[in-house]
This record gives structure tokens, C-alpha cells and sequence, in this order.
């Protein structure tokens, strides 16, 4: 198979004349070097990160290890909060946002810490004489293999450099080839932005050593230390105070080891030096093609399990900026393939088993203090980070995240206690590596206790989609610990028999009657949050058979959280009161939570929900910060509208010009930077992320009862297919091809065995002995059940415009643990 595809793209090489390194379409690829840091390409291996510019004359390779955090143990909270609690409510309730805020602000909000930056380790210098003079450039990112490939031509030699992060031997590798023997002379130098200690051992290594920064009142302390161990083959190595020095070699390997003090949140006792030493002698008892063929092998086991085609042009032959420049005017279809693996690319080179989960920027960042820290905001964007996981088949790549909840739930125990004293455990809208939980940045942005709620979601989403109750029963007290906390601190809504959050805010926007406060209760969001917290968690008490006077303690209060509103533009209210400014373009859609990535709003069970979800979104408008839109990509596609969703891909693929990675910017629009990183502006990875989890909700929808095939195909994609992606209750796409528009083959493998329910808009047939029933009634797959929604509260029906929905197939099928079945076109 895959020789055919190799032919296949060899023939279109060939034809197009394109340049031979085309041999994959999966290369991110330049012919000038990186001039700038979002220019340069990422490699990772989850614990060690590095952006390689791939510059000839001086190569910089920008360091990055995931536990190297300014400050140290830490604990934010603000216990003043206990005793000014009743207030804040009293002024929310008689509405005097402002003073609420006010107070929040004076009493709430952390004295001691805003949360702690992620820091570069720093960077590496290779400097080679009289390469400013090159030809025949090229360098690639191999989304395949993971390793970046640098090649260029000085005096008649071809240089090659070849940079990858291995997972099994935890060290960055850097292997440098020339066409002719002996032609390889470098120096090898290294610095950070802040004092460190380099030195040098023997003839042949150097080593950085430094410790973080301060932040805020909290003092740095972790320590690092950056080993590169430099091997030739012919030539002679040599070393300086602070540089090594290689003449005349035929080949040079750098071994870039990198370790820190850190062994968890409270403890930081580790001897980093001698952490990166293991490291590095390990791997030097290997060779170098061992190294290697272990990297792929690891990578290949998690990339290779999807693969997409959605129509190849002649555009493939341009490099990648000319691409993502040309996009919206031309025909490009393989980019979006291309930057949907991307997306898969960097979870797996960013969050992997033993590691940090991905931060705002992954795990790449080159600055000590970088925009929003580089830390966990948790009111949307480490969430977006791990939407692909599951369903683009990466299901390992969680192992961070719960690792952090768990963590998480076990701070956010005194918080909950000292600010609130509540039971449970309670998260605001940040953490970092010290796991704070207390409110930062001020009021209006930190006063959400809704972080635990929501990261609890995919505690419950693992499950939906592996079936494993040992695993669910593991997580199962952070889940509970979790509802505790609402059961103690939710109040009752003045005028109603709701109970609510109070005090919170609908994720950093502020309603036009009271604009600069965003203090509120009971928003829509904190209330979907709640209503899936609680069924989720009643669910799983069931399902582990145990605690059952707490699900009907936690059943109670779910029955009395507040219904969803529409409101009187026909809107979904984003606040318990009719608020909504039509005009409010504000980048979050929190109250669309419940659209996506929840599912208690459907075209099928919930249409006067769904249209107003979408007239919400409608107002809101395409433009905004890059993972705003990716986050709507997910949206339209949940409103079955292809088209639209494809029409924010094409808003989103536009190179960003102003290749400022430094500074915020909320008024550029999103948009691409030359190496595929998103663009809030600055580079956000949650945008990367939330775009490959659109293209798969575009393709294939699992939240709504059924397994939905081609559920928002834009018309531009008339053919195509993809293998390897996953939809809850155990089952696997294994491939599904479309012509026309229509689903012409479908394979569906089922891990778990039941019934699998198919909704599709193309009639199928199943091949052999399988019968494939029109679905009558509830799916009886428990994975699929629908949790009761509410009836929503309407105050002005006239204004709702109805849906017209295309008529859809369902049906059943029987299936056994195990088992492929195989559909087709009728
Ligand atoms: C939230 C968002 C911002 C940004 C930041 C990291 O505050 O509102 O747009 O993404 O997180």
C-alpha cells in the first residue's frame, strides 16, 4: 500500500517536476533559512523541545526542557477571600457588579503570585567559517519521522545537518554530514538571556548550568544544566573556556542532554547535573543509527495510526510560506491535510507519559518572561490543547493532562477550604508547574472557579472513548472531589429555586449593561459546566456501582441548576439575564461550550437550543484571535455547516506578516505564522490544536447518539478519505472514503463490541454476512446515551428563525470486540 503511494507521488513529481524532495507530502519545507524564532521549526519529544533555524553560517538551536519554570513551590491563594465572600454575593445579587469586582479585587486575587513563566533553557550556536556563501538551500520539517533536515551547497560541498528529540533516549540529537571528508569545522557555543554558567569538559562537551528566574514575590529555583557532547568521525575536536571546537571532521554528532532540579510540584531536590549525565551516557553507548531508528520507530507508533487525503494540487510543489500565503486565493487542499498532522505532530512532540502537559506554546518558547507566562489558562485554551487527543487517535498523549488534574485536586483542596471554606477541591482560571490554584490577574479575568469543571471533562472523555472502568475507577475521587466543591459553594439566584456559581465570570467578557465588570452569577457557561460535572459523575458512581447517597445528593442540586435561555434576539444567553449585545464580537463563545465541545445542544434533540446556539455564533463573527477561530471551525461543524466552518480554515491559513511572537495583539485576527505555529497573535498553540480537532469534527461526529460520517463536508472537498480516527464507545474509523461528496466506503473496526449506530447523509449497504437495521429508538450503546437537557426558558419564540436540517440515514449494527465491518454506497 504504501509503495503505491509512494509511486503514486513519485509519478506526480515527475509530472509536476518538482523538486525530488517531495518524496512525502508530509514535509513542512523553505528554501531560505529561519530568520525569525516562528520561522524556525519545532522538534520534541514531549520533556525536551528545540527550534531549529537552519541557518549556514551560524545554526541556532533554541532549547527548551518542560520543567524549567521560574519560581518554586508555591501556594497563591488568598484567604481574606472566606470572610468577604457573603458580600461580593450580597453586591452581585442587588446588583452592584462594580463593587463586586471591586472587592474580588481587594480580596480574592493573589497578594504573593500570578502564576509562574515557562523559561528558556537557552540556545545553541554552531558557527562554521565562510558558510555565508551558500547555494541550493533547502531545509524540512519530515512530519513522518519528526527530524529536521537543513542541506545546502558551499565550494562544491553539500552540507547536511539532521536535528530530532528521541523519546527513547531523551536527548536531542544534531548530526552533521558533508559530501567530501573532512570538510566540517564549526565552534559549538551556547547562552541563555540570563546569567548561567558555561564551561567546558574535556575536549569535547559543554555545559550550561543556571537557575530560573524570579516572578512576582516568589524566588526562582530550579535548576538546570544543558550537557552537548560533540563525536566525530576524522578530525579534531578542541576546547575553549566556553566553546568546542571541531576541524576538519568527514561527520559530527552533537548529543544534547538537558535535565532540571525538578522532580514534582513540591519538590525540586533533583541534582540536574547528574540527571543529564545519565541521559547522555546512556545514549552514548548507543549508535547513532540505533538512536535514530528507535526515534522513528516511537514517533511512527503514534503518528502513522491516521492518515488523511483530501485532494493533492500542483501547489505542493511551493514552499510552505508561499502556501499558506497562496491559500485563500488558490486551490490547496493538501495544506489543510498537512496542517491537521501538524497538529497531531506537535501533541506528540509536546505531552507525552512522565512530562508536563502542553502549555500555552507547547512546550517551545525562547523567552524567560513570554506572553501570559507560557503557563495553563484553563478558562479554553489547555482544554483546546488536548480536543485532538482522542478522536485523532493519541489517546497517550492525555497522561499529562490527568496527571495535572490529579495534582491539581490534590492543591485545590486547601483553596477550596481557605478562600471558600468549602469541601472539594477548586481551580481558577491558571495554573502552572506549581499546580497554584488561586485567582490571578485581577477579577475580571480570574474569578471563574470553574477550572476544575472543565478539566474534569476529559477525566470523562478518556472513558467515553476506551470503556476501561479500572481507569475510570482511578479518577473517579478527582471527579467526585471536584463536585464537592460546587455542592458546598453554589447559592441560590434571588427570585428563583436555581442554585448557582457566585461569584464568576462568563470567560473574560463583560455584558454592555455593566461593561469593565464581568462579576455575574450563575453565567451559562459555569451551569453547562455543572450539568455535565454532575450527570457525568452520577454516571460513573453507576457505573462503579458504588456511592449512592452521594448521586442522589449531587441528582438534587442538578435538578436546580438553571435551564439554558434564549434570549430576546433569538440568541443563547451567555448570562442569566438577557444581556447579549448582538454587536459583541468578544473572542470566547463560552456559552457555546455547550455546542461544542459538549454535546447538550443538537440539531436532533434540542432545536430551538441549536438555533439559537448558532444565531449566537453568527453574531459573534468569524474574526478574531486564532484559537477563537479554530475553536469555531469545531462549532460550525457541530451546526453541520461545512462550509462556514471551512470558510474560518480559510481565514485562519493566512501567513501572518508581523512576525512579532513577543508581544499580544488582540486585533490582528489569528492567521499562520510561516512555520505553521498559530497565531493569537502571538503564537498560541492552542490554535494548532484546536484546528486539527475541527477537521476531524468536520469528518466524523460521535457526540450525538450515533456515529455521524461526513457530517459537515465543505463542497470543496468532493473526494477524499481518512483512516485511524476514533469515536466513543470503543470504535475505530479505519478508513472512509467519499466521491462526490457522499461516503463511497466506510470501515468501522469495534474494540469494545455493541451496537454501533451509523447516522449518514449517503445511503449505505453493509458487505458480507452483516445486517445493517434502520435504527428505531434510543442507541442502547451505553456510550451513547444523551443526558436529559432541560427545557430551555424562551422569552421571545418569534425571534427564533427554525433549522432546516438534510435528511440523515440511521442505522444499527450488532458488533463484536474485535470485529471490522465494512459499508459501502447503496
Ligand atoms: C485567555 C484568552 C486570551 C489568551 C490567554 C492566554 O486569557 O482570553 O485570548 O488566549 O488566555
Amino acid at each position: 500500500m504504501k509503495n503505491i503511494f509512494l509511486l503514486c507521488i513519485l509519478s506526480l513529481v515527475l509530472v509536476l517536476n518538482l523538486p525530488v524532495q517531495s518524496d512525502t507530502l508530509l514535509k513542512i519545507w523553505y528554501s531560505q533559512p529561519a530568520k525569525q524564532w516562528v520561522e524556525a521549526l519545532p522538534i520534541g519529544n514531549g520533556r525536551l523541545g528545540a527550534m531549529v533555524f537552519g541557518n549556514p553560517a551560524k545554526e541556532e538551536i533554541q532549547l527548551n526542557e518542560n520543567t524549567v519554570w521560574a519560581g518554586q513551590p508555591h501556594r497563591n491563594d488568598n484567604p481574606d477571600a472566606r470572610e468577604a465572600l457573603p458580600e461580593v454575593r450580597q453586591l452581585i445579587f442587588t446588583g452592584k457588579y462594580k463593587e463586586a469586582q471591586d472587592l474580588v479585587n481587594r480580596k480574592f486575587i493573589s497578594r504573593n503570585s500570578q502564576g509562574m513563566p515557562y523559561q528558556t533553557v537557552g540556545n545553541l550556536f554552531l558557527s562554521f567559517p565562510g558558510h555565508e556563501n551558500f547555494t541550493n538551500y533547502y531545509r524540512e520539517l519530515n512530519l513522518e519521522t519528526a527530524i529536521t533536515t537543513t542541506r545546502y551547497d558551499v565550494e562544491g560541498v553539500t552540507y547536511k545537518r539532521e536535528v530530532f528529540a528521541s523519546f527513547p533516549d531523551q536527548v536531542i540529537i544534531l548530526r552533521i554530514t558533508a559530501s567530501q571528508p573532512g570538510k566540517i569545522n564549526f565552534k559549538a557555543s551556547m547562552n541563555r538571556p540570563a546569567p548561567v554558567d558555561i564551561s567546558t569538559a574535556g575536549n569535547d562537551q559543554l555545559i550550561m548550568s543556571g537557575v530560573t528566574g524570579d516572578c512576582d514575590s516568589v524566588k526562582g529555583a530550579v535548576k538546570f544544566q544543558a550537557q552537548v557532547k560533540i563525536e566525530t568521525e576524522g578530525g579534531l575536536v578542541s576546547a575553549t573556556n566556553d566553546s568546542i571546537i571541531v576541524n576538519d571532521a568527514d561527520v559530527a554528532t552533537l548529543y544534547i542532554s538537558i535535565a532540571s532540579s525538578f522532580n514534582n510540584y513540591h519538590d525540586i531536590n533533583a541534582d540536574a547535573g547528574e540527571r543529564a549525565n545519565v541521559y547522555l551516557q546512556k545514549a552514548l553507548k548507543k549508535n547513532y543509527e540505533q538512536i535514530l531508528k528507535d526515534h522513528v520507530a516511537d514517533y511512527q507508533h503514534y503518528f502513522n495510526r491516521v492518515s488523511i487525503d483530501l485532494g493533492v494540487t500542483d501547489s505542493i510543489k511551493n514552499p510552505t510560506n508561499v502556501r499558506i500565503d497562496q491559500f485563500a486565493k488558490g486551490n490547496d487542499p493538501q495544506l489543510i491535510a498537512l496542517c491537521f498532522q501538524f497538529g497531531r505532530y506537535l501533541l506528540i512532540s509536546s505531552s507525552r507519559p512522565g512530562g508536563q502537559p502542553a502549555n500555552l506554546q507547547g512546550i517551545w518558547n525562547s523567552q524567560l518572561y513570554p506572553p501570559w507566562d507560557s503557563k495553563y489558562t484553563v478558562n479554553i485554551n489547555t482544554e483546546m490543547n488536548y480536543w485532538p487527543s482522542e478522536v485523532t487517535n493519541l489517546t497517550e498523549t492525555n497522561e499529562p493532562l490527568i496527571q495535572m488534574i490529579r495534582e491539581l485536586s490534590q492543591t485545590g483542596i486547601k483553596t477550596a477550604k481557605d478562600m471558600y471554606g468549602a469541601a472539594g477541591w477548586v481551580l481558577h482560571h491558571n495554573t502552572d508547574i506549581w499546580r497554584i490554584n488561586g485567582p490571578v490577574d485581577g477579577a475580571y479575568w480570574g474569578m471563574w472557579p470553574m477550572g476544575g469543571a472543565w478539566l474534569c471533562q476529559h477525566l470523562w472523555e478518556k472513558y467515553e472513548y476506551n470503556g476501561d472502568k479500572k481507569y475510570l475507577e482511578s479518577v473517579y475521587p478527582i471527579i467526585k472531589s471536584a463536585v464537592e466543591f460546587y455542592l458546598s459553594f453554589l447559592v441560590e439566584y434571588p427570585g428563583h429555586d436555581w442554585l448557582v456559581v457566585c461569584p464568576s465570570v462568563s470567560p473574560e467578557n463583560s455584558p454592555s449593561c455593566h461593561p469593565g465588570s464581568s462579576i455575574s452569577a450563575g453565567t451559562t457557561m459555569d451551569n453547562q459546566l455543572l450539568f455535565d460535572l454532575f450527570t457525568k459523575t452520577i454516571e460513573a458512581a453507576k457505573i462503579l456501582n458504588n456511592d449512592e447517597e452521594f448521586v442522589v445528593k449531587v441528582d438534587d442540586v442538578l435538578k436546580r441548576l438553571p435551564p439554558m435561555q434564549i434570549g430576546q434576539y433569538g440568541q443563547l444567553q451567555e448570562w442569566i439575564e438577557d444581556w447579549d449585545n448582538p454587536e459583541d464580537h468578544h473572542r470566547h463563545v463560552s456559552h457555546l461550550y455547550g455546542a461544542y465541545p459538549s454535546n447538550q445542544i443538537s440539531p436532533f434533540r434540542t432545536p430551538e437550543l441549536f438555533d439559537a446556539a448558532r444565531t449566537s455564533l453568527l453574531f459573534r463573527g468569524d474574526p478574531s484571535t486564532g484559537w477563537s477561530m479554530n475553536w469555531k471551525i469545531n462549532l460550525w461543524a457541530r451546526f453541520l455547516d461545512g462550509n462556514h466552518a471551512y470558510k474560518l480554515i480559510k481565514d485562519q491559513i493566512r501567513l501572518v506578516e508581523k512576525l512579532d511572537y513577543q508581544h499580544i495583539d488582540f486585533s490582528a485576527g489569528g492567521g499562520t505564522y510561516p512555520n505553521m505555529f498559530d497565531a493569537h497573535p502571538p503564537f498560541q498553540i492552542d490554535g494548532n490544536f484546536g484546528f486539527t480537532a475541527g477537521i476531524a469534527e468536520m469528518l466524523i461526529q460521535s457526540n450525538d447518539g450515533a456515529i455521524f460520517v461526513l457530517p459537515a463536508l465543505p463542497d470543496a472537498w468532493t473526494n477524499g478519505s481518512i483512516k485511524g480516527l476514533h469515536a466513543r464507545g470503543g470504535f475505530e474509523i479505519e478508513n472512509m472514503e467519499w466521491k462526490n461528496g457522499e461516503v463511497s466506503k466506510l470501515v468501522i473496526k469495534s474494540n469494545l463490541g455493541g451496537s454501533c449506530r451509523i447516522r449518514s447523509y449517503t445511503k449505505l449497504k453493509a458487505e458480507g454476512k452483516t445486517s445493517l437495521e434502520i435504527a428505531k429508538g434510543e442507541n442502547p450503546n451505553p456510550f451513547y446515551q444523551i443526558p436529559a437537557i432541560k427545557k430551555p426558558l424562551i422569552s421571545n419564540k418569534t425571534n427564533l428563525k427554525g433549522i432546516e436540517l438534510k435528511d440523515a440515514f440511521i442505522y444499527d449494527i450488532e458488533t463484536k470486540p474485535g470485529g471490522s465491518y465494512i459499508f459501502s454506497k447503496k
